[in-house]
C-alpha cells in the first residue's frame, strides 16, 4: 500500500505551501466522507493529505442580515442547519444540508467538500447556485472569487489550480420577499445519490417575479446553472403557464446520460417535475417571508 503523508496546517498560507509543493499528488481533507472512501477504494491516489480542519478561518460560520452568509469550507452540515437565523434566511440551502447522507454524515461532511468533490449529484451545489453563492479560493497567487456555477468543470474536477484550495463560500443577504428550495429524486427515502435534483430561488414584488435562479443536479457532467429557466419567469406573475415555460427551459438545459439509476429520458422528465415543484416551493416561501 502506498504510504500517505498527513499534514495539518493551521494557517491558509501553510496549507497553500503544503498543497503547492506536491501538486496533483496532494489533496485537502475536510470531513473525509468522500476522500477517505475514494482512497480506500483505489479511485484516487495521493502522496499527501492536507487536513484543512485546523485552520480557524475554514471553521468560521457568520451570518449578518445586511452582509449575508459566509461559511468556512470545513464547516460541517449540522452546524449550518442548527443555526436558526441561517435556516430561516437560506431555505434552499437548508433543504440540501438536511438531506445529505444521514445524521452521522452531516456531523462530518462539509459544504466545501461537497462542492470540491464536484460530483454532478452533489446536493448542495444547485442550492448554492440558487442562493447566488461565490467560492473564495486561496492559492500561490493570492485570493480570488469564483461564482459557484463556474466552479465545477467535469466530474470530480474544479477550477482549482496547483496549490489552490477553497477557503469559504459567501452568499448575499436575501432581499425582502425572497424564497428558495432544493428538491431531489431518489428511489428511497435517504442515503442515495440524486437521480435528478433542482434548486430554485425567487424574489417577488407583489405578484411579479423580479429575480429567479434555477440549478440542476445529476443531469450533466457538472451541476447545471439553468439561466434560461430563471429568465423565463422574470417579469411575470408565477402562473401555471409561466412555471411550465421555466420548467421546459430547465429540461432543455439538462444533458443527462442513461445509467443504472435512470434513463436520460426519465431524468429529463424529472427535471421538469422537480423544477416545477422547487419553483412553487420557492414562490410560496417568498410569499411567507
Ligand atoms: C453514506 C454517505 C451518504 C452520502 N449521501 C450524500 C447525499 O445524500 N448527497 C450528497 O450530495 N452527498 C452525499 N455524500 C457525500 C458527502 O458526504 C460529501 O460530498 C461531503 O459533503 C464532502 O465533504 P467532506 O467534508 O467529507 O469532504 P472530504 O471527503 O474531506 O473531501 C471531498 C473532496 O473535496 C476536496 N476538498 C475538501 N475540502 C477542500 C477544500 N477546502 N479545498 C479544496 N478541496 C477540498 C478533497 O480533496 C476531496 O477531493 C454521502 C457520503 C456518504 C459516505
Amino acid at each position: 500500500m502506498r504510504p500517505i503523508e498527513y499534514v495539518a496546517p493551521t494557517t491558509v498560507e501553510e496549507a497553500v505551501a503544503a498543497l503547492a509543493e506536491k501538486g496533483e499528488a496532494a489533496r485537502p481533507l475536510a470531513g473525509g466522507t468522500d476522500i477517505i472512501v475514494q482512497l480506500r477504494g483505489g479511485r484516487r491516489a495521493v502522496d499527501r493529505i492536507v487536513d484543512v480542519k485546523k485552520i480557524p478561518e475554514l471553521n468560521e460560520l457568520s451570518y449578518d442580515p445586511q452582509a449575508g452568509l459566509r461559511i468556512g469550507a470545513a464547516v460541517p452540515c449540522h452546524r449550518i442547519y442548527e443555526d436558526d437565523a441561517i435556516a430561516e434566511a437560506y431555505p434552499g440551502l437548508m433543504d440540501a444540508v438536511t438531506l445529505i447522507g444521514g445524521i452521522q454524515i452531516q456531523g462530518r461532511a462539509s459544504l466545501g467538500g461537497n462542492l470540491c468533490n464536484a460530483a454532478p449529484s452533489g446536493d448542495s451545489i444547485p442550492a448554492l447556485i440558487a442562493h447566488n453563492a461565490v467560492a473564495e479560493v486561496a492559492g500561490p497567487g493570492g485570493r480570488r472569487d469564483v461564482p459557484v456555477e463556474d466552479f465545477c468543470t467535469a466530474p470530480g474536477r474544479t477550477v482549482l489550480g496547483p496549490g489552490e484550495f477553497l477557503v469559504a463560500m459567501r452568499m448575499p443577504a436575501p432581499p425582502a420577499n425572497f424564497g428558495a428550495s432544493y428538491l431531489r429524486f431518489i428511489p428511497r427515502n435517504e442515503m442515495d445519490i440524486a437521480v435528478a435534483g433542482a434548486g430554485a430561488s425567487v424574489v417577488m414584488d407583489g405578484d411579479t417575479v423580479t429575480e429567479c435562479r434555477v440549478a440542476l443536479a445529476s443531469v450533466a457532467p457538472t451541476p447545471v446553472f439553468a439561466e434560461e429557466a430563471g429568465a423565463a419567469l422574470v417579469g411575470k406573475a408565477p402562473s401555471d403557464e409561466a412555471i411550465a415555460e421555466a420548467a421546459q427551459a430547465a429540461r432543455a438545459a439538462a444533458k443527462p446520460i442513461s445509467d443504472m439509476r435512470g434513463t436520460a429520458e426519465y431524468r429529463t422528465h424529472l427535471v421538469g417535475v422537480l423544477t416545477t415543484r422547487a419553483l412553487r416551493n420557492a414562490i410560496q416561501r417568498a410569499k411567507e417571508a
